[in-house]
């Protein structure tokens, strides 16, 4: 497995039900390193464009709502094979068939109010950092250089 960057998104249900926190402590815990952090108003452009391969779905005009309804807190996460280990702390899409133990297994009920976004590739990792959490994050990335605790 390879050191990688994945985005992170606790979507607005979560901001407002006091779960930042939780989540945050999740991927600590677990041994990634946080790399960017931001309080976020997502604009409808923005949002539109991190979910666009969703537009032709019936839900699509309710997720761009339910994104854009609130802060949402954005994160930069890097480690080894973080892309998949994020997706396996978060569960799956539906929180009901997440497992006990994932984040929306334990903290959500509904696929539309599902607490929070993980990138489900390196490349819309970075593309999704990039459209978020990009301000300070080259000086954040350097400021940790040498501190290992992905390892
Ligand atoms: O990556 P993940 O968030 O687990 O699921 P996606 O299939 O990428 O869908 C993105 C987002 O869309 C999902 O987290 C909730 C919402 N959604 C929905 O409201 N209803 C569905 N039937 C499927 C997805
Ligand atoms: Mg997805």
């Amino acid at each position: 497995e390879e050191v990688e960057e994945t985005y992170v998104m606790v979507k607005p249900d979560g901001v407002q039900r006091g779960l930042v926190g939780d989540i945050i402590s999740r991927f600590e815990k677990k041994g990634f390193l946080l790399k960017g952090l931001k309080l976020f108003q997502c604009p409808k452009e923005l949002a539109e464009e991190h979910y666009k391969e969703l537009k032709d779905k019936s839900f699509y005009p309710k997720l761009i709502k339910y994104i854009t309804s609130g802060p949402v807190v954005c994160m930069a996460w890097e480690g080894i094979g973080v892309v998949a280990s994020a997706r396996k702390l978060i569960g799956a899409t539906n929180p009901l068939q997440a497992d006990p133990g994932t984040i929306r297994g334990d903290l959500a009920v509904q696929t539309g109010r599902n607490v929070v976004h993980g990138s489900d590739s390196p490349d819309n990792g970075h593309r999704e950092i990039a459209g978020t959490v990009r301000d300070g994050f080259d000086a954040a990335t350097e400021a940790s250089d040498g501190f290992d605790a992905a390892i």
